[in-house]
């Protein structure tokens, strides 16, 4: 005798994520919205977008100004799957290597998987930056006020950060 379709669904193991993403060439705004529609279409679940915002460049300083904002969702996907995705998506959107931290079409980074821990070579969870970057604090923190991270509750540590510069555009639809 087989399950029943509804035991699969329900036991189906997902993982809550959180993407960052950011643009700054071509199209910005556009990028990111494709960016979060190709996701959907290769099954990741989309629960929360933050609103766009436009970001002074952080790292190199002579680049235009970002737009950026972050997601929450769920995937099935294991930590590397899911980067693989990500870093296909990137390239499906035209990201070509550049150096660090400098201009890109689309720039999709995965925030924290679960509470999972983890470091290698290609992959640190929950992302080192995040604490500490407005561009992905503040976006985050609207979306998640009550997560924690690191011991730190995300609306409390995007009040502590340096937010200059940062402007809300508009709410992202996608
Ligand atoms: N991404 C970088 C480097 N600098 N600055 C802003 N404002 N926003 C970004 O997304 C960003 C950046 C490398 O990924
Ligand atoms: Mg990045
Ligand atoms: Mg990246």
């Amino acid at each position: 005798m087989s399950a029943p379709e509804f035991s699969r669904q329900e036991t189906r193991q997902e993982s809550r994520i959180g993407l960052g993403l950011g643009a700054n060439l071509g199209d910005p705004e556009e990028n990111l919205r494709r960016a979060v529609a190709a996701l959907r279409d290769a099954g990741v679940a989309f629960d929360a977008l933050s609103s766009l915002y436009a970001t002074p460049p952080w790292g190199v300083t002579d680049q235009p100004d970002f737009v950026n904002a972050c997601a929450l969702a769920r995937t099935s996907l294991a930590p590397l799957d899911l980067l693989d995705l990500l870093k296909a998506t990137e390239r499906a959107l035209g990201r070509e290597e550049t150096r660090r931290w400098g201009p890109r079409i689309i720039d999709i980074d995965l925030l924290f998987y679960d509470d999972l821990n983890w470091r290698d070579e290609s992959l640190v969870l929950p992302h080192p930056g995040l604490l500490q970057r407005a561009f992905v604090l503040v976006p985050l923190a609207e979306i998640a006020p009550d997560l924690r991270i690191g011991g730190a509750r995300l609306a409390e540590a995007a009040r502590r950060v340096d937010a200059g510069g940062i402007r809300r555009l508009t709410r992202f639809f996608a």
